[in-house]
C-alpha cells in the first residue's frame, strides 16, 4: 500500500514536471515594445497600461511589454511600417492612418457613420469589424482588437462653428487621409492633412487654425492651451485598433498568442470604459480651462450631413460597396 502510494506521488510529481516543462516552452521571455501616439497621461495611455499589466500576469512576467507613449517611436504610419518590417512589435493607432495600407478600413471614416457608442461596439466586435481587421493581414499587420478614440468635435481659433459656412476659410488640419479630407473640403474648410504628433505645434505655431478629436484628447493632448473655440459637432465616431507585427506574431507559440489576444480584449473593455468615463467629465473640464463651447443645432448638423455626402460616395468607392451594404446592415441590427 505504502510503495504503491510513493509510485502514485511519483507519477504525480513527474506529470506535473513535465506539464510544467511544457508550458514553460511554450511561452518564452520577451520584450514587446508597444507605442501610441497620445500622452501617458491619457485613455491611451492609461490602456496601454493595462494591456502591459494583463500580458504580463497572464505570462508569469515573461512577456514583458514596454510601453513607448507621445509618439516616441513614431508617427502612427512609421510605427505601421515598423510593425511592417519587423522591427517593432506592438502599436495602438488610428484606424484612419491605415487606409493607404488596407483601404477597407476607409469604412469607419464615413461622416455620421455611428449615431451611439453601443452601436458602434456591436459592428466593430462583429463580424463585419473582424472582416476589416482581416485585411490587415495580407499586408503583415494583425489586428486584435479595437479600442475606443471616439466621437470626434472641432475646435478652432478663428471663430465658433454655429454654421456651415463659419467653416470657410479655416485652415483646418485633418488625418492624413483621402476621406477625411474630402469631407472637410466639402464642409468649405482648407483641409491640411498633419500627423498627430506634429498636431500641438502647428496649432501653436498658428501653421493650422484647427483640428478635430475627442474631448478626451482636446484634453489629455491640452490643446485649450492653443485653441480657443470648441464646436460640439460628433461628426464622426473613430476608433483606435491595437496591432501586431505579422512577421513578430506568426513566431509566437498559440499560448503565447492566446495570453496577448486575452489580455488585449480585457484592455479593450476596461479603455471603452474608462474613455466614456473621461468624456463625460471632459467637456466641463474643457470650459474651465477657458474654451468657448457652442453646440451645433441639429437642423446645422443635418445640412452638414447633406453637404458630406460626397465623402461618403469617395467611401464606397475606396471600399466597396459589399462592404459599405454589410456596415449599413449591421448598424440596422445594432442596439441604439
Ligand atoms: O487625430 C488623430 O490623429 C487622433 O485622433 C488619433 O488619436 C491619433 O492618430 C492617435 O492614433 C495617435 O496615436
Amino acid at each position: 500500500m505504502k510503495r504503491f502510494l510513493i509510485a502514485a506521488l511519483a507519477v504525480t510529481t513527474l506529470g506535473s514536471a513535465i506539464a510544467t516543462a511544457h508550458a514553460a516552452d511554450d511561452v518564452r521571455s520577451r520584450m514587446i515594445r508597444f507605442g501610441y501616439g497620445l500622452n501617458e497621461d491619457s485613455n491611451q495611455g492609461r490602456a496601454a497600461k493595462v494591456l502591459a499589466e494583463e500580458i504580463a500576469k497572464a505570462s508569469d512576467g515573461k512577456l514583458k511589454v514596454r510601453t513607448f507613449a507621445s509618439a516616441s517611436l513614431g508617427s502612427d504610419d512609421q510605427m505601421q511600417n515598423a510593425l511592417m518590417g519587423g522591427a517593432q512589435e506592438m502599436m495602438v493607432g488610428s484606424t484612419a492612418t491605415l487606409v493607404g495600407i488596407a483601404k477597407e478600413m476607409a469604412v469607419w471614416d464615413t461622416p455620421f457613420l455611428f449615431e451611439s457608442e453601443k452601436q458602434a461596439d456591436y459592428v466593430l466586435d462583429g463580424p463585419v469589424g473582424q472582416k476589416v481587421m482581416d485585411a490587415l493581414e495580407a499586408k503583415g499587420l494583425v489586428g486584435l482588437v479595437y479600442w475606443e478614440n471616439g466621437f470626434r468635435n472641432l475646435t478652432n481659433n478663428v471663430r465658433p462653428v454655429e454654421k456651415m459656412e463659419d467653416f470657410n476659410g479655416i485652415k483646418l488640419r485633418v488625418m492624413p487621409n483621402p476621406v477625411f479630407i474630402d469631407t472637410f473640403k466639402q464642409m468649405g474648410a482648407n483641409a491640411v492633412p498633419l500627423p498627430f504628433s506634429e498636431l500641438f505645434t502647428a496649432l501653436e505655431t498658428k501653421a493650422v487654425d484647427g483640428q478635430e478629436n475627442p474631448y478626451n484628447t482636446i484634453l489629455s493632448s491640452k490643446f485649450y492651451e492653443v485653441q480657443k473655440y470648441l464646436s460640439v459637432t460628433n461628426h464622426v465616431y473613430s476608433p483606435w485598433i491595437v496591432t501586431a507585427s505579422k512577421r513578430w506574431w506568426d513566431g509566437l507559440s498559440e499560448t503565447e498568442q492566446g495570453i496577448i489576444m486575452d489580455a488585449a480584449k480585457k484592455s479593450r473593455d476596461s479603455e471603452r470604459e474608462d474613455t466614456r468615463a473621461e468624456a463625460r467629465e471632459a467637456l466641463a473640464q474643457i470650459e474651465k480651462q477657458g474654451m468657448a463651447v457652442n453646440k451645433v443645432s441639429p437642423e446645422e448638423i443635418q445640412r452638414m450631413r447633406d453637404q458630406a455626402k460626397p465623402a461618403i460616395q469617395t467611401v464606397v468607392d475606396t471600399v466597396g460597396e459589399p462592404l459599405f451594404k454589410e456596415v449599413q446592415a449591421e448598424i440596422a441590427k445594432a442596439p441604439k
